[in-house]
């Protein structure tokens, strides 16, 4: 395999002005014919024209009508070469593809009944040639031919323009897009498909018809997705001033999809579970993915369709700019303290571990062999907080003058990051150059905090230093501009003032953003009437580690009386992680664990708290991952972390299991039915957490309670939550819970993953055993990404105590069904190998398992581009 590199991008040799394509649709031989209309792009650099295909049959190629014969092009698997041509012309290809035998899902393939396609990154050679890169954009007419019965729904993107009966039981019908695009976003739906239409009047009173496609046995699972998408129309209107601009949006529910959904030009395709939801099947925190990713997938409209990237290594430039656009669709529609404290927990977990291993990358790479391997947290979720910080840095008014000016001057355009920023400084006059070296250096920022207060001329003195870890090619950093939002407190917990010294006048808000972009910087407060209490990096205004020492008292402290709600939630993890990992060190030396009191009386406060929302209260009272634990250690101690990690729970558990019975009794409301809303998920989400430390004390009374509830509930936040805990306790009414929840549910597919997930989950010795055993089940099927994801993935991922099992029997495990996968899907085969991500962290034995699991991988022949590098980068 072969390394692609930013430093070679050149402009394409030749353009598409339009294409024709025609498909004459069947399972097993689809005939793709391309009617393309080229012409030379003066600025280009070379004479050949080279057009991408992969996995094609070649029927034929006419120049400006006339047949080429074989001796005038050239063909290797990955290409079609034409020498000589003139400056405009036109070119019909024809080609044949098998969607029935397609398991990689990328091009045209079969799912179910119903044929779809996916082509973001790379899909679209596997359909036709084509000079497949973003930076080619074409206007699309796309005619479909199929038979009738089988297919009697026939989507693409744009406008349908004209419809047809053929003899035979064939239909046709031919759609239009006027945008021109890149062909990453062209999609094609043949289906027998149910559908639920609705409309949306545009700001300017335009109408557009919207409508949701699903297997017919899911027509009760459309409202909640339609919702969604009217809300994220009108939010993308005021938020960003952005309209639809087709006459029809569609959506279609796919039941094999490699990730969750995909942003074609108006016709979205969807992994079926990001999108189908009822009470009864879909869990509130389904809900509310739904909405974020129907919210993404629209947004991408603007932020990637209309003005899309140059090349992949822009990618960030669509993606983060999307994530940071729903993370605030999403906290606009339900809670924002919620929302940040979920997306900053997401990153710290997923996309710190990445910075910090072999795969680190910056949010703009410099190359890649595979691009399918770049569509990762940091791309994404640093990504967006990148964007997020220019937010920060110009202020609200500041960004969206920047995003206008941006949409306005490259509307129709393929453009970079270097665009973005460019469009941010000029409509703010503000210079982002250093600020850049977000985009490309990667790591995570370290920064490290030291104060000192002097009581008689009232002056509090704040040094930041910043430093970054080297990663793979990157071994020195330079200084970033780094915004830090910071407070000072008082003891009763008041703000105090923020003037500078060299100020004239004081600092009129609770808040300042102080812009660190030097090595080390000091900042001094004046009128500082009292000894403060520092809260840095409020909202965690930047994607950074941040080191200060503090004792559990002032942890303690924050926790109760910090202003930002995100910082009160931070301290309260910082104390559970501070006395965690005393407690790990305890365990290490052999000495008897004790729960410091200071943590039993936070905790108690927090369930005390009348005012406070539950849902915060929720995330208050939930403990660090183990995983994130594991990340905090020079070398994680697997065994040492579960235990002490169990023995808090438990503990905390004992001791409050009054107060914790009581708040479940108050926001248990078996008689209210269910209705998605941020106070009712509030408070199931901290009834069910309140659950989870009941069951921890052991008592038989709480496992009747859990079961009463699985009973009752009328939704399945309430099912799963119990069901969850059930699976943790041996015996039989464990047994009878899965049996029986399998026999209702295993109609559903979306249920069915949730119960193959929540036996992935299990800490029961046995759950590996179970795990091959459910692998021979009906409900599973190797070859469905949705399964392998909540079985196999779920396992290696979220089990660590169990995937990092001494006997080394959870690596061998993950390398096998590599090897299996690979051969079927690769993109789902080196997304599994993710969960070896961060295998240099763990004592000498374990890595030695891990690294011959890795070897056993390595060593085989054929492996596909996408494990290959990962595999290759986790070994280097
Ligand atoms: N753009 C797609 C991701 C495509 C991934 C291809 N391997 C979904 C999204 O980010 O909206
Ligand atoms: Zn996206």
């Amino acid at each position: 395999p072969q390394t692609i590199r930013l430093a070679d991008y050149t402009v394409p040799s030749y353009l598409v002005d339009n294409v024709d394509l025609h498909f004459d649709l069947d399972a097993s031989t689809t005939q793709v014919t391309s009617i393309l209309n080229m012409r030379r792009n003066p600025k280009g650099p070379g004479e050949d024209c080279v057009l991408n295909g992969e996995h094609l049959q070649l029927v034929s190629i006419k120049l400006d009508g006339r047949l080429l014969t074989a001796a005038e092009f050239q063909r290797s698997n990955t290409q079609l070469i034409l020498p000589q041509l003139p400056e405009k012309f036109q070119l019909e290809i024809v080609t044949e593809i098998h969607p029935d035998q397609n398991t990689a899902l990328e091009g045209l393939y079969h799912s179910g009944t119903l044929v779809c396609t996916q082509c973001e990154a790379e899909g679209f050679r596997r359909i036709t040639y084509y000079p497949d890169r973003p930076d080619v954009m074409a206007v699309f007419t796309v005619t479909i031919t199929a038979d009738k019965q089988q297919w009697p729904i026939l989507l693409s993107n744009g406008n349908l323009q004209e419809q047809g009966e053929l003899e035979d039981g064939r239909h046709w019908v031919r759609w239009h897009d006027p945008h021109p695009k890149p062909c990453y976003l062209f999609a094609l739906v043949a289906g027998d498909l149910y559908m639920q239409q609705d409309s949306f009047t545009t700001i300017s009173g335009r109408d557009v018809t919207l409508q949701i496609y699903v297997d017919k046995e899911n027509h009760d699972k459309c409202d909640h997705a339609l919702m969604s998408l009217k809300q994220s129309m009108r939010w993308d209107e005021e938020a960003y001033g952005r309209e639809y601009d087709l006459d029809v949006f569609m959506i279609v529910a796919v039941n094999d999809f490699n990730m969750g959904a995909m942003e074609n030009k108006g016709l979205n395709i969807f992994n079926a579970a990001c999108v189908l939801a009822s009470p009864q099947t879909a869990t509130d925190n389904d809900f509310y993915t739904i909405q974020s990713i129907v919210g993404h997938e629209y947004f991408h409209n603007w932020s990637g369709n209309r003005v899309t990237c140059r090349d992949w290594f822009q990618l960030s430039l669509k993606e983060g700019f999307t994530v940071m656009r729903d993370q605030s669709f999403s906290a606009d529609l339900n809670s924002a303290a919620v929302q940040r404290i979920d997306d900053v927990d997401q990153l710290r977990s997923l996309q710190f571990a990445e910075d910090a291993g072999p795969m680190a990358h910056p949010v703009r790479p410099d190359s890649y062999i595979e691009i399918s391997n770049f569509y990762t947290v940091t791309i994404y979720e640093k990504g967006a907080e990148v964007v997020r910080m220019i937010k920060t840095l110009l202020g609200d008014e500041g960004f969206r003058k920047g995003t206008d000016l941006y949409f306005d001057r490259h509307d129709g355009q393929a453009v970079t990051t270097d665009d973005f920023v460019k469009a941010m400084e000029e409509a703010n006059h503000y210079d982002l150059t250093q600020f850049k070296r977000w985009y490309t250096q990667a790591g995570t920022p370290v920064i490290t905090a030291f104060y000192n207060y002097d009581a008689i001329k009232k002056i509090f003195t704040l040094t930041l230093q910043q430093s970054c870890p080297a990663t793979p090619g990157q071994t020195e950093k330079q200084p970033f501009l780094i915004p830090v939002a910071m407070g000072l407190l008082d003891s009763a917990g008041n703000s105090l003032p923020l003037q500078l010294i060299d100020e004239a006048q004081p600092y009129d808000k609770d808040t300042r953003v102080l812009e660190l972009n030097e090595s080390e910087q000091t900042f001094r407060f004046i009128g500082v009437e009292q000894k403060p209490i520092v809260s840095l990096l409020r909202g965690f205004s930047a994607p950074v580690k941040l080191l200060i020492e503090r004792d559990n008292e002032e942890l303690a402290f924050l926790m109760a009386n910090e202003k930002d709600s995100f910082n009160r939630w931070d301290a309260g993890q910082s104390l559970f992680i501070q006395i965690m990992l005393s407690l790990i060190a305890d365990y290490q030396q052999n000495t008897a664990l004790q729960l410091p009191e200071i943590l039993v009386k936070q905790c108690a406060a927090v369930l005390q708290d009348k005012a406070a929302d539950p849902a915060l209260v929720a995330r208050m009272l939930t403990l660090p991952s183990e995983n994130y634990l594991a990340a905090q250690m020079k070398v994680a101690d697997v065994d040492a972390i579960h235990h002490v990690r169990k023995f808090v729970k438990d503990s905390l558990a004992m001791q409050l299991k009054a107060q914790f019975d009581a708040l479940y009794q108050q926001h248990n409301l078996p008689n209210v039915a269910y209705q998605f809303n941020s106070e009712h998920m509030g408070r199931r989400s901290l009834k069910n957490v309140c659950l989870g430390y009941l069951m921890a004390t052991n008592d038989p009374m709480q496992t009747q309670r859990c079961l009463k509830q699985m009973k009752q509930a009328d939704n399945m936040t309430d099912t799963l939550a119990g069901l969850r805990l059930m699976v943790d306790q041996a015996g039989i009414e464990r047994e009878h819970a899965l049996r029986a929840f399998y026999e209702q549910w295993q109609h559903d597919r979306q249920v069915v993953d949730k119960w193959l997930t929540v036996q992935a989950l299990s800490s029961l010795p046995d759950t590996l055993i179970r795990i091959k055993g459910l692998m021979k089940h009906p409900a599973f099927s190797i070859k469905n990404p949705n399964n392998v994801r909540a079985l196999i993935g779920q396992f290696c991922r979220n089990n660590p105590a169990l995937f990092h099992a001494k006997d080394g029997s959870g690596y061998r495990f993950l390398a096998e069904q590599i090897l299996v996968l690979d051969k079927l899907n690769p993109q789902v085969a080196s997304r599994q190998l993710g969960a070896f991500n961060s295998w240099r962290r763990y004592d000498e034995k374990r890595q030695q398992m891990m690294r011959e699991a890795l070897q056993s991988i390595a060593q085989q022949q054929d492996l596909s581009s996408d494990v290959y590098e990962i595999v290759n980068k986790y070994l280097a």
